[in-house]
């Protein structure tokens, strides 16, 4: 037996974000976002399933509270609907939108619990879409009015605010493989995005110093690790082009200042080139509180020539998968923190996500989703491993309080440690929930 112990500071939570799980897609003004446009569009997203209802989140907001409560967490991260606030994503301020957040953010303080407040979780008002989207900078202005009208608002009462979630898959998986909405399969499209959406993280950033806000503002992208097949310097840098078009891509911009010149030579070969405008650069790199680090999968890959976008090849290793057919591999976890921490230095570091899909249903009254709690203690394990070698880690949150709206998957895969009936909308706390309750208490466990 080990024991697996964390420092007495660590801050625990639970995340979700706004399309997911609030439902209440027509109410109180809210505007239709590229996720409604997309999961109404005939074969998007798997069953025809789409967000309408979701966990009906937006009315059942205070049972979600308590299962937080009791679960002892810190800190909640949850996303704001940009639609709710701005239906036409400029103009005119919907009133019932922001009360909703405040009801909603009073009642967590309420409760004890921190609120962490992610701006954009990939829900861009419908209207921003159809002149453009993130391929327009006007939509990056759009933004800033968006996250100003928020920092004014809620000044004094969320402290910790994320502007973009992933932005890696509003770009790539969204404009180039397509998979999330709008659905574009282009890559300059796709680079040009990327390249917006780090200006819009860097003009918000500058709004908040601007103002004063009394807290701390960060971005969350969602990272993996590509471990080389062999020595061999061709896989070596296989792996190193999957890595950086998560990590570096999005990171060297905001703490370097410029793009990592590997990448920016390889997209070149392939006729990509960057939409960069005198200032850009600077305006994206600006000092931020902390970095979310969202992870939770990676592999074994090596070169293979004319391959993907990147000349390489995952190999299947037969390492344990979860019900979305993702890789179990917390080694990665603690190899893409510690290598966060070399190539940009120590700053506060919060796990913005982790966790897994496990589809376990609940019997007799119980949801034994073992493969989740497993996932939960590799991954603390190497968290732990990680701040042991001197890792900035502030905190640790879950993906997710609930089962969802998994997006491309609609409510066929599972990432909750509460259960939820997506027709009764009845909540049942998974073995994974008393687990991880136990874990925050003692703030350690026994592996
Ligand atoms: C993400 C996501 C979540 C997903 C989770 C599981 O940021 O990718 O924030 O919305 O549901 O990652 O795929």
């Amino acid at each position: 037996m080990a024991i697996i112990q964390f420092p007495k500071d660590i801050k625990w939570g639970a995340a979700t974000a706004s399309y997911q799980i609030e439902g209440a897609a027509e109410e109180d003004g809210r505007g239709p976002s590229i996720w409604d446009t997309f999961s109404k569009t005939p074969g998007k997203v798997l069953n025809g399933d789409n967000g309408d209802v979701a966990c009906d989140s937006y009315h059942r907001y205070e049972e979600d509270i308590e299962l937080l409560k009791e679960l002892g967490v810190d800190v909640y991260r949850f996303s704001v609907a940009w639609p709710r606030i701005f239906p036409n994503g400029t103009g005119e301020i919907n009133k019932k939108g922001i009360e909703f957040y405040h009801k909603f953010v009073d009642t967590l303080l309420e409760s004890g619990i921190e609120p962490m407040c992610t701006l954009y979780h990939w829900d861009l008002p419908q209207a921003l879409q159809e002149e453009g989207g993130w391929n327009n900078r006007a939509t990056i202005d759009a933004f800033v009015q968006y996250a100003e009208v928020m920092f004014r608002e809620f000044s004094g009462k969320i402290k910790y605010w994320i502007t973009l979630n992933e932005p890696w898959c509003t770009s790539f998986l969204s404009n180039f493989i397509g998979a999330h909405a709008p659905g574009n399969t282009d890559l300059q499209l796709a680079t040009n995005i990327s390249h917006h959406l780090l200006i819009a993280h860097g003009r918000a950033v500058q709004k908040f110093r601007e103002l004063d806000i009394d807290g701390e503002i960060g971005f969350a992208p969602n990272t993996t690790w590509m471990e080389p097949f062999s020595n061999k310097e061709e896989d070596i840098d296989a792996c190193r082009r999957e890595v950086a078009w998560f990590v570096e891509w999005f990171m060297d911009p905001v703490f370097k200042g410029e793009y990592p010149k590997f990448m920016i030579d390889w997209f070149k070969n392939k006729g990509i080139t960057l939409p960069l405008e005198d200032g850009d650069l600077e305006e994206i790199h600006q000092p931020i509180d902390f970095l979310g680090i969202n992870y939770y999968t990676g592999d074994v890959c090596r070169h293979k020539e004319n391959n993907g976008l990147f000349d390489s090849e995952t190999v299947d290793m037969g390492l344990d998968r979860t019900d979305i057919n993702w890789p179990i591999y917390p080694d990665g976890f603690y190899h893409v923190l510690t290598y966060v921490k070399e190539r940009y230095g120590n700053l506060p570091i919060y796990i913005t996500e982790n966790g897994s899909c496990y589809n376990e249903e609940p019997v007799d009254g119980s949801v034994k989703d073992t493969g989740r709690i497993q996932y939960l203690q590799k991954h603390l394990t190497s968290l732990s491993r990680a701040i042991e070698s001197g890792v900035n880690i502030q905190g640790y949150l879950t993906w997710s309080l609930l089962d969802n709206f998994e997006w491309a998957e609609g409510y066929s895969k599972r990432f909750g440690i509460v259960f939820v009936d997506f027709h009764t909308l009845e909540r049942t706390k998974k073995d994974s929930y008393y687990w991880f309750k136990q874990t925050i208490a003692n703030n350690r466990f026994e592996v």
